[in-house]
């Protein structure tokens, strides 16, 4: 009865009247429900919602990779389930690697997701909920109709599931539970009904156990298929681990299993949602997004970041500054476990960094730009062009920014998470090591100006040049952030070793020319032809370097990916104040966005300067990647960083978020056609909400925050919440 309720059915309550009986009835057709082991439905929200219909030949691949379903330990591609001549069932292990240098991959794992009927031109419809991590089906081969459900534990790491019902002889027609790849040996086995395989990889593998059922109703049975998968990089696979934890999966059961994993999924989303009122295509993009990232990192020990998360083979799951400058941040603000993972990867290969600086005669730590199991280098020296030519590779050897945007990803996890205990350690160490190899890398001209020669910086139109503002500027804030560290363990840290870092720091060149206020690219950019992108096509992204030759790009004014504006968006305090509009003003235009990398961050910065039109537009790009396929590569894998930056845009450029200490700095950039952009954050510990709207920003702490907004006075806002408006000091206290 709501009678009870004295003001009526609260809130997120749908009343079905009709007193118990109703209710009692309610729970009766659940019951059957589990009993015929009902496919679940979705909730069917489209703003929730990617659909693809049917399977399109040249695209199939690509929407394999957007219908990825991971948790962090595993991905796997959204096939059509049944076999079909276009699909690529694929099942890749985070941090497991395959092979040596820089041949080494993600291992392939078997597949769990394949049933035993061809799809022919059977009308296929598949649904990913981004909201609960939900994959429905609904085909129908010539064998009759079958729907299914699948998705991949975010509440238990590498356990799978699938559900599918269709007419008899169809599901259980003597297909594999687990489909193993060609590529290396799987031992496999049985154990009581379970199916088992395993396959030592390096110093570690992989080990995975499954099972099925089939149950339900007579003529349209339901086949459970539950698979576990136990990956590692350093301990060799045994089976009985992945059989034990299948066991206790089975002991679960099917409807607890769904249950935790829809839990777990609705509590990220309460950790991390973006709200944008008045952009449906933006808020599914943003949405997409958001849910990739989450799935992509896990947060055990460590966790290694590839380039394309864990759904494709592009870039063979390598790890560059990617991961450090475009998707931690999201995860320090919203879920730190996983940003520390993150940074816990980079610590254990800090030995192979220190030893490729010793190789190089420097000291300090020189972190690949390529990295994979080990953490030396596996950037692949050569490639073949589309046309067949081969080309050098010059990234590894030249990127060597890599070096200053791991110690900027530990400063952005401590300024999130205020992890005062992790600088202390193993932070401060990664910072330190990062340090000392700027400092026996600079090179000294005769009036004493420090300089970083012969680098590329995240412009790859352009190799071995000679002291890139971005390089130069990174290294500066590195030395100064290592100056300033806490005293470490051990006291390692010299004050000596400080006064030299701060020495060099401060006689580091950075291009910076205090007439036009723009920051000069690398030495001798200005005298490069001169070159809009506006004059070579109507859109980005453009593939400058295909359309002009490599030569002619090398010699033009025109960059692949933000460089100079990086340091505005990475390090806004190392470059000169307001030097933002100028610098986008020279930087924009020739800028070709040919890397996924870059719109996100112009998004953030347009957002910043107040130029709402063309912010919109960027961030309209970076979110239209995979889901329009614009580089043409997202068959290969999601491109993780532009989701990252996507995040970026929203939480950084148009919400003006930022820590600051202890005080966590709100300054709103709302484009007028959007009504309200909802954020919600975690800072050192205190998790809360932001409302921003046109009036002003509505915070919501779970405890009492230091907030500021614009370049108003710190306020104290308690876990009642308060209206800030600019100016509002005496409001925010009365609250
Ligand atoms: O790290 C990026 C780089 O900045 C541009 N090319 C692709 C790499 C991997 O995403």
């Amino acid at each position: 009865s709501v009678g009870a309720e004295p003001a009526g059915v609260p809130k997120g309550v749908r009343f079905l009247g009709g007193g118990p009986d109703s209710f009692a009835d309610l729970l009766a057709a659940q019951i059957e429900r589990r009993r015929e082991r009902a496919v679940p439905e979705l909730d069917d929200d489209p703003a929730w919602t990617i659909g693809v219909a049917g399977v399109d030949r040249t695209l199939e691949r690509v929407h394999e990779s957007l219908l990825t379903l991971a948790d962090g330990c595993i991905g796997t591609a959204g096939t059509p389930l049944g076999r079909h001549p276009a699909a690529a069932p694929l099942v890749l292990s985070g941090g497991v690697y395959v092979g040596e240098g820089p041949s080494s991959e993600l291992a392939r794992c078997p597949v769990w997701n394949s049933l035993p009927f061809d799809v022919g031109d059977a009308p296929v419809d598949r649904s990913l909920d981004l909201h609960t991590g939900l994959l429905r089906y609904e085909l129908a081969p010539e064998a009759g109709r079958v729907e299914a459900m699948l998705f991949s534990s975010l509440a238990r790491p590498g356990t799978t599931s699938l559900r599918a019902a269709g007419p008899r002889g169809l599901l259980e027609g003597g297909g594999e539970v687990l489909s193993l790849p060609a590529d290396r040996e799987w031992r496999r086995g049985a154990d009581e009904g379970r199916v088992w395989s395993q396959a030592r990889i390096g110093r570690g593998g992989v080990s995975v156990a499954a099972s099925e059922s089939v149950g339900g109703r007579d003529g349209s049975p339901t086949l459970d298929r539950t698979c576990v998968y136990c990956p590692s990089g350093e301990r060799q696979p045994v089976p009985e681990q992945a059989i034990a934890r299948l066991r206790e999966t089975e002991e679960a059961g099917y409807e607890r299993l769904l249950a935790e994993h829809r839990a777990a999924w609705a509590t990220r989303w309460e950790e991390a949602e973006v709200r944008i009122d008045g952009d449906d295509e933006l808020q599914l993009g943003a949405r997409f997004a958001l849910f990739h990232l989450m799935s992509s990192v896990g947060e055990g020990s460590e966790a290694a970041v590839g380039a394309r998360g864990l759904s494709g083979t592009a870039y063979r799951g390598h790890v560059f500054w990617d991961a450090c400058a475009f998707v931690l941040p999201f995860l320090a603000a919203t879920h730190p476990e996983a940003a520390r993972a993150m940074l816990e990867y980079r610590a254990h290969r800090l030995p192979a960094a220190l030893a490729m600086a010793r190789r190089a005669g420097r000291r300090g730590a020189r972190f690949p730009w390529e990295s994979a199991a080990d953490g030396d280098d596996v950037t692949p020296r050569s490639a073949f062009s589309r046309a067949g030519e081969r080309l050098p590779i010059l990234t590894g050897e030249l990127e060597e920014h890599i070096v200053a945007d791991v110690a900027w990803g530990v400063g952005c996890y401590v300024d999130w998470s205020g992890d005062a205990e992790f600088l202390a350690g193993t932070g401060g160490r990664l910072v330190a090591e990062t340090a000392r190899y700027w400092a026996s890398r600079v090179e000294r001209d005769a009036r004493g100006r420090a300089h970083i020669r012969d680098v590329m910086g995240p412009d790859e139109y352009h190799p071995h040049v000679d002291d890139n503002a971005f390089t130069n500027v990174m290294a500066r804030w590195n030395l100064r952030f290592a100056a300033d560290l806490p005293a470490q363990e051990g006291g390692e840290v010299t004050n000596a070793e400080r006064d030299e870092w701060l020495a060099i720091a401060d006689s580091l060149v950075d291009g910076y020319d205090a007439v036009s206020g723009v920051y000069e690219q690398f030495a001798g950019f200005g005298e490069l032809e001169p070159l809009l992108i506006a004059e070579l096509a109507p859109h980005r992204p453009i593939a400058a370097d295909l359309l002009l030759g490599r030569s002619r790009v090398e010699s033009a004014q025109v960059i692949k990916q933000a460089d100079v504006l990086m340091l505005h968006h990475l390090v806004p305090d190392e470059v000169v104040p307001s030097s933002l509009g100028a610098n986008l003003d020279f930087y924009e235009p020739r800028t070709a966005h040919a890397s996924s990398l870059s719109p996100g961050i112009h998004a953030a910065l347009l957002a910043r300067a107040g130029r709402h039109d063309a912010a919109c537009e960027a961030l309209s790009l970076a979110t239209r990647i995979d889901l329009d396929d614009t580089s043409e590569t997202t068959a290969e894998g999601l491109h993780l960083a532009a989701m990252g930056s996507v995040w970026q845009a929203l939480a950084l450029g148009f919400a003006g978020v930022r820590p600051a200490g202890e005080t966590l700095s709100v300054d709103p950039r709302l484009p007028p056609q959007w009504t309200g952009l909802g954020l919600r954050l975690q800072f050192r510990g205190n998790r809360l909400r932001l409302e921003i709207s046109h009036d002003g920003v509505e915070v919501i702490p779970e405890a009492p925050l230091r907030v500021r907004l614009g370049e108003g006075e710190p306020l104290v806002v308690g876990p009642q919440g308060a209206m800030l408006h600019v100016g509002s000091k005496q409001e925010a206290e009365r609250d």
